[in-house]
């Protein structure tokens, strides 16, 4: 493959600020197939789009996951380069993101934002919130990645097309980043620079909405790769609710007051989260099982 079968594809909303020089600086990279994925904005991003020579589809449901679901049902390229629409992040930076897919020897390489951002490219709390969810993925799935919410991303065709996405809003490319690693895909990290936003156009990403619901997003699919680890959180918390109570009941009958009610809700509480950890073990057992089942059946199809 070489450049002629990538799709640069680009999903705005309002970035008339910079698209324009956006598109242009693929072109003079050598990329003439631009898909832009819009979300009926306001100002006028299809317009200067179009005029730049790239092709523009209107989304027709809401959020940035949607948009680009429906576009990877749209394209025909054998290699998709995904890219934000703010200008945070470098034309001249695709070919190094795109060589490894293009030479086959990764299906997703993933641009890593956190090693070469300038300043004011993250604020405080969004580097926060980024190395936070960054360690919560590490835990939930084993995979040493480092910048999972990056939006500058290259990949196959039949990579992307592989991976089960339902996510509309700012979670998809944490679903992205989970299914990858659920379906044992060659992913690969590549360091990208990473510029502040252009003052003429807002973020449309909330950090303590968006960031929550990634964060859940995390923690709720980890029940079908690591159920230790969901369960395992769940009885915790139940275990410790007991102890809790139960450090009160004994310390109570120290003194000679016997808590009948809460010694119940103590065992209760304790018997919950250890069936929690039992669960876990199971379903890590049911998990493998059909992991093994599917390398089977990947084998054999082969
Ligand atoms: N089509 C479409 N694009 C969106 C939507 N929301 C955000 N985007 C685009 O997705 C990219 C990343 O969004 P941005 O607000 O920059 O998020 P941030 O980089 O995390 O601050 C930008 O190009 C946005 O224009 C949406 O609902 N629909
Ligand atoms: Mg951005």
């Amino acid at each position: 493959m070489n450049s002629a079968d990538v799709c640069i594809l680009i999903p705005t909303l309002n970035e008339a600020a910079t698209i324009g020089q956006l598109i242009k600086d693929f072109k003079a990279e050598g990329f003439s197939n631009i898909l832009v994925i819009d979300g009926n904005s306001r100002d006028k991003t299809k317009e200067i789009a179009e005029a730049e020579g790239a092709k523009v589809v209107l989304q027709t449901g809401k959020g940035k996951g949607q948009a680009m679901i429906q576009a990877f049902r749209l394209i025909k390229s054998p290699c998709v380069l995904l890219i934000d629409g703010d200008g945070t992040e470098l034309a001249s930076d695709a070919h190094s993101l795109l060589e490894p897919v293009l030479e086959g020897s990764a299906d997703h390489v993933v641009g890593n934002r956190l090693v070469n951002y300038e300043s004011g490219a993250f604020t405080k709390l969004n580097l926060v919130g980024n190395h936070l969810i960054n360690m919560l993925f590490d835990l939930a799935y084993g995979a040493q990645l480092k910048d999972i919410l990056s939006g500058y991303r290259a990949f196959t065709l039949e990579s992307i097309r592989e991976l089960e996405l339902n996510k509309t809003g700012f979670e998809i490319e944490t679903e992205i980043s989970v299914e990858c690693v659920l379906k044992n895909q060659r992913i690969l990290e590549i360091p990208i620079t990473y510029l502040p936003r252009s003052e003429k156009g807002a973020t449309k990403l909330n950090p303590l909405k968006d960031g929550l619901r990634i964060g859940s997003t995390i923690y709720k699919l980890a029940k079908v790769h690591n159920p230790m680890f969901y369960f395992g959180i769940l009885g915790s918390f139940f275990i410790l609710a007991g102890l809790f109570t139960g450090t009160f009941v004994v310390f109570q009958w120290f003194q000679g007051i016997t808590r009948i009610p809460l010694s119940i809700l103590t065992t209760l509480l304790i018997i919950f989260g250890l069936q929690m950890f039992i669960f876990g073990m199971l379903s890590d057992l049911i998990v493998s099982l059909h992991r093994q089942t599917l390398r089977l059946i990947k084998e054999q199809n082969k």
